[in-house]
């Protein structure tokens, strides 16, 4: 057995050697190649399997620090403060006017007091409606009642803001104006002659001889009127004459 080995391995050599001769590139072509086989090396097995499981290894280093944090919510309000201290005094206003009035439209300011919607002031009278109506003695009865008189004009601005207040209610307005106790003679309720007049023509004409009061026409003029005629009344507040 161990003989019959032998006789291969020597048959393997020689026959390797035959292939030798014959195939293998030699650097110098003189030379015998010598026995050294010029075989490719094997290629390498499969890796092993893995081990076993070691033993527990030791606690690794501190880690480093991480990166900052959102910030947190808004904490609760503070207690409240003192109070500050008083600011310094501003300057002086303008000085205001004496009894100064605007107008437009039926909104009058007098020295801050509002006459809306039916007033107007004409110096230092104001002349203000409520925009009822009535005869002759309930006219002068209500206006007294309020604490004024029927309105009766001593000069045309004062005739003018009669007539405008007038206007705004689209009525004729009494005047306090008559000639109650004598016939033809014109006076005002305090008795007082009359100064200022603004009669439409032909007119006081005492038609049917009971026309003892006095009207005034949008246009401003006067026309004697029956007492008993239903007109606006328009009270006269402050100074009479
Ligand atoms: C007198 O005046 C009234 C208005 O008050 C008028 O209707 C009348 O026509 C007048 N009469 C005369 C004769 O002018
Ligand atoms: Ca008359
Ligand atoms: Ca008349």
């Amino acid at each position: 057995m161990h003989f019959h080995a032998f006789h291969i391995l020597l048959l393997g050599m020689s026959l390797v050697q035959e292939y030798n001769s014959s195939q293998c590139t030699c650097e110098e072509k003189t030379n015998t190649c010598t026995f050294i086989p010029c075989g490719m090396p094997g290629s390498n097995g499969l890796p092993g399997r893995d081990g076993k499981e070691g033993p527990k290894g030791e606690n690794g280093e501190l880690g480093l620090r991480g990166a900052q944090g959102l910030p947190g919510k808004a904490g609760p309000s503070g207690p409240k403060g003192e109070k500050g201290s008083v600011g310094e005094r501003g300057p002086t206003g303008p000085s205001g006017g004496q009894g100064k009035q605007t107008s437009l439209f039926g909104l009058t300011r007098i020295d801050g007091v509002l006459l809306f919607p039916n007033g107007m002031t004409v110096g230092e009278k104001i002349f203000k409606t409520e925009g009822s109506e009535g005869n002759f003695e309930t006219s002068k009865a209500v206006c007294s009642q309020a604490g004024g008189l029927l309105a009766s004009p001593r000069n045309s601005a004062e005739n003018s803001a009669i007539q405008q207040i007038a206007a705004w209610h689209k009525k004729m307005p009494f005047l306090g104006i008559n000639d109650i106790q004598t016939e033809g003679t014109f006076k005002h309720l305090n008795g007082e002659a009359l100064g200022y007049s603004n009669w439409a023509s032909n007119e006081p004409n005492n038609s049917e001889g009971i026309e003892d009061c006095v009207e005034v026409h949008s246009s401003g003029k006067w026309n004697d009127k029956s007492l008993y005629s239903c007109l606006l009344y328009v009270k006269n507040y402050g100074p009479i004459k």
